[in-house]
């Protein structure tokens, strides 16, 4: 990553598929940058090179066809390689993993997020005080599965640089593969979609954890009955 993501408030990516997705951010950057700066240098040499030296007229040349070949192959090129980068990124992005390791059902409603872990028996809801905390293992692959209650909502991960709009009566999915990275990112998690009045509240938080520690925290959650409300308080600021 050219910027350094946390200055701008962006938590670090933790999927293998947020990192293709800052590749392709960069690849991207850095053609502008170049593309850019050759037109500056290029104006710049035009300006310089034929600028008014006398009264006579310059040369009335009508067309200069190796230049319009070059400046529109160019281009072209330009173009199609960044079509091809973003296709084949956004095809292996979207890949849906039929054998997870985990599969975390997602109900969003008006206006909270709801976490189930239907193979441990868990679920994370948030409480009026606190915000929910999705809890993931790392280097896993994960499959969530969207389902919406009422209204349009979208999920959205920052440090998944990845988000899915929930549309109700179409439920969804995706899937990713956890890098190493472990740690609790607050309010990693929101809904970009307007979705009523309290629609900025509808955040969450991710706290990936190692697998050994994942199941453990999963084993004691269902041995306390299950259900999670408890999470990040709002106002933490780690
Ligand atoms: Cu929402």
């Amino acid at each position: 990553m050219i910027l350094n993501t946390s200055r701008i408030a962006l938590a670090p990516p933790i999927t293998d598929q947020a990192n293709e997705t800052e590749w392709v951010w960069d690849i991207y950057l850095w053609i502008a940058i170049a593309v850019a700066v050759s037109v500056a240098l290029f104006v710049l040499f035009i300006v310089v090179r034929f600028r008014k030296r006398d009264d006579d007229l310059p040369s009335q040349n009508q067309y200069n066809i190796r230049m319009e070949l070059l400046y529109t192959i160019i281009p072209f090129l330009v173009i199609a390689a960044l079509f091809a980068i973003t296709v084949v990124t956004v095809e292996a992005i979207v890949k849906v993993d039929d054998d997870p390791d985990l599969v975390v059902e997602v109900i969003a409603s008006q206006w909270q997020w709801q976490f189930d872990y239907p193979d441990d028996g868990v679920r994370v809801v948030g409480s009026g005080e606190d915000i929910p905390e999705l809890v993931l293992p790392s280097s896993s692959s994960v499959l969530f599965r969207l389902e919406s209650l009422d209204v349009v909502h979208s999920f959205w991960i920052t440090a998944f640089r990845f988000k899915r709009d929930i549309i109700p009566g179409s439920p969804t999915e995706f899937s990713v593969d956890m890098t190493d990275t472990t740690g609790l990112f607050p309010n990693a998690g929101v809904c970009a979609e307007f979705c009523g009045l309290s629609h900025a509240k509808m955040r969450f938080s991710v706290r990936v954890l190692e697998p050994d520690a994942f199941e453990a925290w999963a084993q004691q959650q269902r041995e306390a009955g299950g259900v999670v409300t408890s999470g990040t308080p709002e106002e933490e600021d780690v």
